[in-house]
């Protein structure tokens, strides 16, 4: 039985790319059973059943798995953002940022349309301590392309982030044979129009595949699974040098005295709003746990 890489997932088909061809498969309906569906990045057996058509059998095991975006088996995962037209909601990155980074996912920071707005706030949080690649790029002037594709060279990575930040014109800009629709963002409502509707995994070249994603909307936020509040520590990667340190052991680096957390944030070693997205992320965390 073929084995192929699912890179596009549309209206209950998904294309899987094996043995050089691309067939347009359904998934088999003991995947709904088990409520387990097949994710662009799968690696996928299928059963092709009339010329370029068929199932998806089973998925193989895979690395990691994101509901939004929705992918699997990145090896990072590049969180779009605009300080502009639209403006992204820091939180948003740095909830992502912890998803990510709770499945041991690559993260890259892009501060788009920067050749409106530079972005510094989001650029400075993102610089101090997570280790994190951090870039400026426009899609319009072409400003920090060269650096975001030597970053995902070789690698297969998902753009992700709000409507509008402009995740397609970046792609187009990258490999301007796609010709991906792009959308305006509404001036009076200051959001993008979720111009992509669907999840594709894009050949860039050189071993590098980029999936274009639809855009998140505050929805998508409150329907993500939070991460246990004891594990949200590791997630945010500034934290680790100070973890272990505090005086008490099951310190949660929010109030308490004596924690080495709190003190690096007040030496500026690490963001406030980074500090804040961690308080928020518990908040959540802790109320989740209690509803189960
Ligand atoms: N000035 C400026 N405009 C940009 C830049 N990148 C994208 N845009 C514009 O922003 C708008 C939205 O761009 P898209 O590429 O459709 O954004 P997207 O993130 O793919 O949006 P969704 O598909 O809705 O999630 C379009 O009008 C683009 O021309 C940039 O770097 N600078
Ligand atoms: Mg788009
Ligand atoms: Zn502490």
């Amino acid at each position: 039985m073929p084995e192929g890489k699912i890179i596009r997932a549309l209206s209950g088909f998904y294309d899987v790319l094996a043995e050089g061809r691309v067939l347009r498969c359904r998934a088999r309906g003991r995947f709904r059973k088990d409520g387990l569906s097949p994710l662009v990045g799968d690696m996928a057996a299928v059963q092709e059943t009339e010329p370029g058509q068929g199932y998806v059998i089973e998925i193989l095991p895979r690395r990691n798995r994101f509901v939004r975006p929705a992918v699997a088996n990145v090896d990072m995962l590049v969180l779009l953002c605009a300080m502009v037209n639209p403006v992204t909601d820091p939180f948003l990155v740095d909830r992502v940022a912890a998803i990510a980074e709770h499945s041991g996912c690559g993260v890259a920071v892009c501060v788009n349309k920067c050749d409106l707005n530079r972005g510094d706030a989001l650029y400075g949080a993102f610089s101090r301590g997570t280790g994190y690649p951090v870039l400026r790029t426009s899609a319009v002037t072409g400003e920090g392309v060269g650096e975001l594709l030597a970053l995902i060279r070789g690698k297969t990575v998902a753009f992700t982030g709000n409507s509008g930040v402009g995740k397609s014109s970046l792609l187009n800009r990258i490999a301007p044979g796609l010709c991906l629709p792009v959308g305006e963002v509404s001036q009076r409502l200051g959001r993008g129009r979720h111009t992509t509707r669907h999840v594709e995994l894009y050949d860039a070249g050189e071993g590098t595949l980029i999936a274009d994603t639809p855009g998140f909307s505050s929805f998508d936020l409150t329907h993500m699974r939070p991460i246990p509040k004891e594990e949200l520590q590791n997630c945010f990667p500034e934290f680790r040098p100070w973890l272990g340190r505090c005086r008490f052991d099951d310190c949660s680096h929010r109030n308490e005295p004596g924690c080495a957390v709190l003190t690096a944030l007040e030496r500026g070693e690490i963001a406030p709003s980074r500090h804040d997205s961690y308080c928020r992320l518990y908040e959540i965390s802790a109320q989740y746990k209690a509803w189960e």
